[in-house]
């Protein structure tokens, strides 16, 4: 109710009447400065000059925040006033019709301005040219015709789009018409095929945006599951790049399928894709045209909801996505975390909640630069520069459904040796062993649990790959035995290039590699790419799309375990980096190098810091490779790790693509030791587990610049529920390892990884669920609750698996949190108190002092967990327990999935044990389904806790022997905790009698 206007005679009385009244209201909180609409760049006012600016330190300054990718715009900026824009007599109603409020009148792009004068419009146009073409062409709803810069109104009109400039941000001035000569049309009816259909297009009219349009085109629809389709648009008349990861579809046909798709006719190319239970239409190309170009594709669909999750890699603000026209970049890149730029890995892959909570996902199978933006009418606009169009959609229906649909495509995370889920400590310059032995020492000291260590490129020679430094780390050998006697494991870094300017005879790994022909060609397919990397001398780059250069590579690795005798790989840099754009002696002026158009990625120009497009791999130009370089790299080292320990492969790649996590996990990269950079780690390890690499961390506390005592222990106490937890250092920042800053922080750090230690028996579970299933480890509160719309934003809180909630401070001085309770039953971990139902769907204030990180457990969930120990080698071997939360109904269940941790392949050859516990009717019951490891047989549990009992019960029987009095504790909060000695491998029933 915001129209107070009336142009002309005045209408209606009656609704002046409510108009005034509502007016009253408005004018209290009026002066309407708004921050509904993102903010041109150029108009923006900074609101926080001074640094450390933050969403919430933004918002308390009662300024509008809203993050852009340009350096130099300001993030946090004032209010506007729309008022004062233009003087009110030239104000032109922009919402005529009554029931108008400030959201409203802000996404129809209009500027917003309640007054005490009600013959003016609240809603409205600053100019006659912004009405005209803004009610035209609805801004929502505009698809960019002109994505690159240089737009001009005649370059505009002459790719036949519509010009129209507006103040809203990011909305393109330049655009699609809504029939336009543009696109493709239907050759004939579509064909029916063995999987699908199958339909001919042809491309309308002879404008060409970027040259060399192919027509025609075919657009292949399968079915593959009854929860996936592939449509793939393709030249049939020439082979094209195609991302060679095999995806097969399901042999039997005779599924039926969740969807329906439909082909329309039309005078543009309408594709629907419509999930039959609810007849939502999850696809929808029907706006803007579909280009089929050799160095251009992009295909712009609607899409159901603006609940959208995913892409990568990307520092996003926020977990789910702002739709106003963003545009995100994907090409691998060697750089630190800048927020929305385009980073390490690709991943074209997305996740929409509908409006009724069901979830799909969908997946561009495309290696090409490439970018996305993100639309509020809602759509998306995929652009890419090479391959083919090739989309596969999941159905869901919940978002773990999507995820294990799409993981069950790309290939299921691999399953991380048991070691590798405990603590890990890192840092590039320790520079000697000393300094080394002296922080795993104090560690040591403080009894803090370390399981694994690293070695940077400071523990090789001159930073030369298979080699160790023999001066500044004398006796690295024997000290790496010693730290494994000790229960503890080793990773060493090796860097994807190789100085190629040693003295003739003294580097093996570059003569071998040369001999054998392993490396990233020049485009004359014949001699080495050369580029500028870490080594000293220039460096050659291995082609891992050569199944030769795997080779090469596993005997290297596996020689090299001679020397050094490491567990798992750290495989950085592989982008690939280069310190220079390009190979020597630069990169040639040709279409590969110089596209006609650059997807919107930093530097703007493909060869920035790596090599040049136009090089030749084994599966084809750099330019369609590139992205892949990380991931082709994952899989001979994968089994290169697995050959040389004979044990599980432990793989960490900072480059990856869709597939990766079959071989490899991954941290977020050279994040810095800031506030911010914590809630960012959040969103992206839940985005990883989107992607299907759950095995995900980030550097904790921080690795560029220097961190301060809060901020890491803080950190340590988030990074602490990280899957893959570790501490990691730039070169030349000081020490920041749990054990530098003296006993009060030592004990806080310790006490949060022996929480970590005691339920890595759940956390293991929760990754063998993700290996055979597909299952997240790590989710938003969003994917378990999901029709309440409260958590599709949440991002500061995540679970682990169903069952716990983490809920770690991110602010400095901060010593409470607010935690959002949806609805279910929570207890508090600490002290198995349940959360009053009053806090159910509401922000609750908890405190947090410094050493408390809040954590709560979930009722209708049994949780494994084991006494911790300093190293996992111990803590595997000691008791067990079972913590048996309660849901509403007095019920609760769970798993345990055990193994000797690090045996290569135990899942598929079956030497595993797995035990189902069922809390029903006042018994557990464990239940052996599975009794294939007989490493089990000493194991056995020490005591199991209760949550959520309305009253003590009077008798408690065990395997139907009653538990004395003694051996039980029960607390007023409905608590009990027993004691008791079971061996993991037997059946066992405890039943409560009141
Ligand atoms: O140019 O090996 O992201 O974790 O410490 C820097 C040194 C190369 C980047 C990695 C970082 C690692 C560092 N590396």
């Amino acid at each position: 109710m915001s129209k107070c206007y009336f142009s002309g005679t005045m209408k209606a009385v009656r609704l002046l009447r409510v108009c005034s009244m509502v007016l009253a209201v408005l004018v209290q909180s009026a002066n309407s400065s708004s921050c509904l609409a993102p903010l041109a760049p150029q108009l923006r006012k900074d609101c926080h000059p001074d640094p450390g600016a933050s969403e919430a330190s933004c918002l308390s300054r009662n300024c509008c925040w809203s993050p852009w990718k340009t350096p130099g715009i300001p993030w946090c900026f004032e209010k506007v006033d729309s008022c004062s824009v233009v003087p009110e007599p030239q104000r032109i109603d922009c919402h005529p019709e009554p029931g108008a409020d400030e959201a409203a009148c802000v996404n129809r792009g209009c500027h917003w301005c309640a007054s005490e004068n009600t013959t003016v419009p609240f809603c409205f146009y600053n100019s006659e040219e912004e009405a005209t073409c803004s009610t035209k062409f609805p801004i929502r709803n505009r698809v960019d015709c002109h994505p690159q810069p240089g737009a001009s109104p005649e370059v505009c009109e002459a790719k036949g789009c519509v010009w129209c400039p507006t103040t809203i941000a990011n909305v393109p001035w330049c655009f699609y018409p809504a029939n336009g000569p543009h696109g493709y049309t239907l050759k004939d009816a579509p064909q029916k095929t063995a999987q699908g259909w199958r339909v001919t297009l042809i491309k309308r009219g002879t404008i060409s945006l970027f040259g060399n349009d192919i027509s025609p085109i075919v657009m292949d629809v399968e079915f593959h599951t009854k929860d996936r389709l592939r449509f793939k648009i393709y030249d049939p008349n020439n082979k094209r790049f195609e991302v060679p990861l095999n995806i097969e579809s399901s042999s039997d046909v005779s599924f039926e399928p969740n969807y329906d798709v439909e082909f329309v006719n039309d005078t543009v190319l309408q594709f629907r894709v419509i999930r039959k239970k609810t007849r939502t239409i999850l696809w929808e190309t029907t706006l803007g045209g579909l280009i089929f170009s050799n160095q251009y594709l992009q295909l712009m669909t609607s899409v159901p909801s603006t609940s959208i999750y995913g892409f990568g890699e990307h520092e996003h603000p926020s977990f789910k996505h702002d739709m106003n026209y963003v545009r995100y970049g994907m090409f691998s890149r060697d750089q630190s975390p800048v927020a929305l730029s385009n980073l390490y890995g690709v991943h074209p892959f997305y996740m929409c909640i509908e409006k009724d909570f069901n979830a799909h996902g969908v997946l561009l199978l495309n290696s090409n630069a490439q970018d996305v933006t993100l639309s509020p009418s809602p759509s998306l606009t995929f652009r890419t520069i090479g391959g083919i169009l090739d989309f596969y959609m999941f159905l869901g229906p919940t978002p773990e459904n999507v995820i294990q649909q799409y993981t069950e495509a790309i290939g299921r995370p691999f399953m991380p040796p048991y070691w590798s889920l405990g603590f890990q400590l890192s840092r590039w310059g320790y520079n000697s062993i000393d300094v080394l032995e002296k922080t795993v020492e104090r560690l040591r000291q403080y009894d803090i649990p370390h399981d694994v260590q690293y070695g940077d490129i400071d523990y090789m020679e001159r930073q030369l790959d298979f080699t160790y430094d023999k001066a500044n780390f004398a006796g690295l050998p024997e000290y790496i035995k010693k730290l494994k006697n000790d229960g503890m494991h080793y990773v060493i870094i090796l860097d994807p290039f190789l100085t190629k300017d040693e003295p003739q005879g003294t580097y093996r790994p570059y003569e071998l590699g040369q001999e054998l022909g392993v490396w990233v060609n020049n485009s004359d397919g014949i001699t080495p790419a050369v580029g500028k990397a870490w080594p000293p001398g220039d460096s050659v780059y291995p082609d891992y799309t050569n199944p030769k250069t795997a080779e090469w590579w596993t005997q290297m690795c596996m020689e090299f375990k001679n020397v050094l005798d490491y567990d798992g790989i750290w495989i950085d840099m592989n982008e690939p980096s280069n310190f220079q754009n390009g190979q020597h002696p630069g990169c040639e002026k040709n279409h590969l190098n110089y596209p006609p158009y650059v997807p919107d990625i930093t530097g703007g120009l493909l060869a920035e810091k790596t090599l040049c497009p136009d090089s030749k791999t084994y599966l084809g130009y750099h330019y369609d490779t590139h992205s892949l370089f990380g991931w082709s790299q994952a899989i001979p080292t994968f089994y290169a790790s697995q050959n040389a320990t004979g044990k599980r492969a432990f793989v960490l790649s900072r480059s990856t693509f869709v597939g990766s996590g079959k071989y490899t996990g991954h941290w977020l990269g050279d994040n810095f030791s800031r506030w911010r950079d914590m809630h960012m780690s959040i969103i992206g390890m839940l985005e990883f587990n989107l992607f299907g690499i759950p095995y995900i961390g980030a550097d904790i506390c921080g690795f560029n610049e220097e961190t301060t005592y809060e901020l890491c222990l803080r950190w340590m106490q988030l990074g602490a529920f990280y899957p893959f937890s570790r501490n990691h250092n730039a070169i030349g920042n000081k020490e920041q390892d749990p054990g530098v800053f003296g006993e009060e922080f030592a004990a806080i750090s310790r006490s949060a990884l022996r929480i970590r230690y005691s339920l890595l028996p759940y956390l293991y579970t929760l990754f063998y669920h993700s290996h055979v299933s597909g299952n997240t480890v790590v989710r938003g509160l969003m994917h378990e609750f999901t029709s309440d719309p409260q958590t599709h934003g949440i991002d500061r809180a995540f679970l682990w698996g169903p069952a716990l909630m983490i809920t770690p401070v991110l602010e400095e001085g901060a010593r409470s949190v607010y935690v959002y309770f949806p609805e279910a039953s929570w207890f508090d971990f600490y002290t198995g108190e349940q959360v009053p139902p009053s806090w159910l769907k509401k922000s609750v204030e908890i405190p947090a002092p410094l050493d408390v990180i809040p954590l709560f457990i979930r009722g209708g969930y049994i949780l494994p967990i084991q006494f911790p120990a300093r190293t996992t080698v111990l803590s595997q071997l000691n008791p067990f327990s079972l913590i048996i939360a309660l849901d509403e109904h007095g019920e609760a269940s769970g798993s345990l999935f055990w193994d000797d941790g690090d045996s290569i392949d135990s899942v598929e050859r079956g030497e595993y044990s797995y035990v189902e516990y069922k809390y029903s009717n006042r018994t557990l019951k464990a239940t052996v389904i599975k009794n294939g490891y007989n490493g089990i047989t000493p194991l056995a549990y020490s005591s199991i806790q209760i949550l959520g009992l309305t009253s003590r019960p009077n008798v408690i029987f065990m395997n139907g022997k009653i538990i004395p009095s003694n051996r039980m504790k029960y607390n007023s909060n409905g608590k009990i905790t027993l004691w008791i000695s079971a061996p993991l491998l037997q059946e066992l029933t405890i039943s409560f009698e009141y």
